[in-house]
């Protein structure tokens, strides 16, 4: 868990922490802001040579102006993300910049966790690693190492002390941990590497710091308490949710079987409709046929009243009976349809009275020489031979 005033480059040291830079996805906000840039505390984890560790960033007590629902609450929160108790307790510094109220974020701290949760637990750690080192090398005017670098700078610190003697006191109380990071190396993973192997050779991390007050444990029963509640609500909330599906469902079924006979008595309507077309069709087409029938039979009847034209076969028959030569025969043939029929009947009624005998018919057809010639604008052989025919 990562502590300390406001600006002193808290999330930066997260971040590297995390081996990762500002700005990235899963990192903290970090800014040179004058006002404070962290507002809630916030978590992420990392793994480092196969350990697992959570990062907890915090606002910094002394960031939440004076508002002490806000401080309240952002202990518990912190707390929460620490359950059941940070491992380490890393108090953030800024090299050149160390104030009395570097001194009073500890104070906070030490109300909740006990006196000696530094002694165990705590590290106080320095940012702005690259200035210190920039900073040293200008006096001792040589390249330094890590190493170097730690015991050198401690040496600063006893000397600040006499000025500052809250900054020598929370060394003390940090059992002398000093650690120092710097947040701007182009090689982040050897930042982090480096903290983690003091960490095993401060032998942190292993236990955990529970608080006095066991706020932790309380916040735990809380957490219960308010996953029932949500637990409870979701089952109420899944219920209700069924209970609206399955009416929802139901009223979609019965839309769908109401829409489901519309279309079947569209379909039985349209039915009925083709076959009453189909019948009314039907029943035009017979009585059209039966029209036709009736038509046809009519001029059928017509037709047989009418006279039958003799056939030549009959006229030449006849011409023969009548002793008529075949070429005369042939002649009448050709003429019957001009005889006038008036002429016919008369000239009939003559020729039935001489009709005993086919040789008594030829001597009328001789004897009637001279009535043929006295009235040969009325009377033609061939019309009498066929009102002749029609009679027989
Ligand atoms: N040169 C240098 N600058 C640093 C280092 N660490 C942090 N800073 C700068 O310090 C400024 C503040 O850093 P943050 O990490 O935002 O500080 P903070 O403590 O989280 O700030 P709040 O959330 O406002 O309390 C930023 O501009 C950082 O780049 C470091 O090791 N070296
Ligand atoms: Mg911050």
């Amino acid at each position: 868990m990562l502590v300390g005033k406001a600006g002193v480059g808290k999330s930066s040291t997260g971040n590297t922490l995390l081996g990762k830079r500002e700005g990235g996805g899963g990192t903290f906000t970090a800014s040179s802001s004058l006002t404070s840039v962290t507002k809630r505390s916030k978590s992420f984890e990392c793994t480092n040579a196969s350990t697992r560790y959570k990062i907890i960033d915090t606002p910094g007590l002394t960031n939440i102006d004076g508002n002490e629902n806000e401080i309240v609450n952002e202990i518990a929160l912190s707390l929460q993300y620490a359950d059941p108790g940070p491992h380490v307790f890393i108090i953030v510094a800024e090299y050149g910049r160390v104030t009395e109220e570097d001194f009073r974020v500890y104070e906070k701290i030490r109300d909740l966790f006990g006196e000696k949760f530094l002694q165990k637990y705590g590290i106080l750690l320095f940012t702005r690693g690259d200035d210190i080192k920039h900073d040293l090398e200008a006096t001792l005017d040589d390249e330094i190492n890590d190493e170097i670098l730690v015991v050198e700078f401690k040496k600063k610190i006893v000397e600040e002390s006499e000025t500052l003697p809250e900054l020598g006191k929370l060394c003390e109380l940090c059992s002398n941990r000093i650690f120092i990071i710097d947040n701007r190396s182009q090689n982040r993973n050897y930042e982090a590497s480096r903290f983690y192997k003091a960490l095993g050779d401060w032998d942190l991390g292993i236990d955990y710091c529970t608080d006095s007050h066991n706020l932790a444990i309380m916040m735990a029963e809380d957490r219960k308490i308010r996953d029932a509640k949500l637990d409870a609500d979701l089952d109420k909330e899944l219920k209700k949710s069924k209970q609206q599906l399955e009416k929802k469902t139901k009223e979609r079924g019965n839309k769908k079987d109401e829409e489901l006979s519309f279309a079947d008595k569209q379909h039985r309507d349209k039915k009925q409709a083709i076959m009453n077309s189909y019948e009314k069709a039907i029943a035009d087409l017979k009585t059209n046929h039966t029209k036709e029938v009736e038509k046809l039979k009519h001029e059928n009847k017509k037709e047989k009243q009418k006279p039958v034209k003799p056939s030549s076969h009959v006229l030449e028959k006849i011409g023969i009976a009548l002793g008529i030569s075949t070429a005369i025969v042939g002649s009448i043939v050709g003429g019957m349809a001009a005889a006038p029929v008036g002429a016919a009947v008369s000239a009939a009624a003559a020729g039935f009275a001489a009709t005993e005998g086919i040789a008594g018919a030829a001597g009328v057809v001789a004897a009637g020489a001279t009535a043929a010639s006295a009235s040969a604008s009325s009377f033609t052989l061939g019309g009498w031979i066929r009102d002749y025919c029609n009679i027989l």
